[in-house]
């Protein structure tokens, strides 16, 4: 008799069945989450300080830490006094439903119109694992090279949106943006990509107006 043994897949499978359950409590909510992933460093708290400045006179915004293991990232957030929750993973490269759906818990949902969570710095696990989030975005930046879509196809893959970060840096980084956005493309032809610093201020407030658009685009559909 041969031995079956699928385990991934009845992880994955659990997995995605606690993110649909976690995408019918945000829905009830009406509010919009976003899933901001990227590798160590790329700028995913700054862009998240940046965003919360920007827009939390106009939406009321929650969010979320995924870290292995300290809340370094939840105490720079919370200074903007807005609900924050911190999860720590315990060594594990990525949060998963099951570590989100608490953390809802803690937040008042219905107060919300905005949830940012930002997950655990990796660009190949954190693709594995639907949180129930609406939309998923990729946080690149220039000191990681132009190469990364080609390299991990996985996440380039798998997200809505890109931010590429730390354009300031252009001047002073070999970056070829045209590689970049041909590996982009290939991957993922329909992407919204946008280009800015979170430190210097610039392209910020395209990316912003349209989170706003997305989130009223949400509420209306609630
Ligand atoms: N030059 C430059 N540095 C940035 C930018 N955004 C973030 N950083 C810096 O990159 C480092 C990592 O930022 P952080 O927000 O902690 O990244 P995270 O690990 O992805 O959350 C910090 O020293 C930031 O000041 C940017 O747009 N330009
Ligand atoms: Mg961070």
């Amino acid at each position: 008799m041969p031995i079956r043994i699928p385990v991934v897949e009845r992880i994955l499978q659990a997995n995605d069945d606690l993110a649909d359950q976690v995408r019918a409590r945000l829905d009830s909510a009406g509010l919009l989450a976003l899933n901001l992933m990227a590798s160590p460093g790329a700028g995913k708290t700054l862009l998240i300080q940046e965003t919360v400045r920007r827009l939390r006179d106009r939406l009321r915004i929650g969010y979320v830490n995924g870290d292995i293991a300290t809340s370094l990232d939840a105490e720079r957030v919370a200074v903007y006094d807005l609900p924050v929750v911190q999860v720590n993973t315990g060594g594990d490269c990525h949060l998963d439903a099951a570590m989100l759906a608490p953390a809802l818990d803690q937040l008042p949902l219905g107060r919300l119109d905005l949830l940012l969570v930002e997950n655990v710095g990796n660009l190949v696990c954190p693709a594995n694992f639907r949180l129930g989030t609406h939309l998923n975005v990729l946080i690149a930046s220039v000191p990681e090279g132009d190469d990364k879509p080609y390299k991990y196809p996985g996440m380039y893959r798998g997200v809505d949106v890109i931010v590429l970060n730390k354009i300031d840096l252009l001047p002073y980084i070999p970056f070829d943006l045209d590689r970049f956005l041909h590996g982009v493309r290939i991957l993922n032809p329909d992407l919204t990509v946008f280009q800015l610093s979170a430190l210097k201020g610039d392209g910020l407030d395209a990316w912003t107006e349209w989170l706003a658009q997305r989130v009223a685009a949400q509420r209306r559909a609630a």
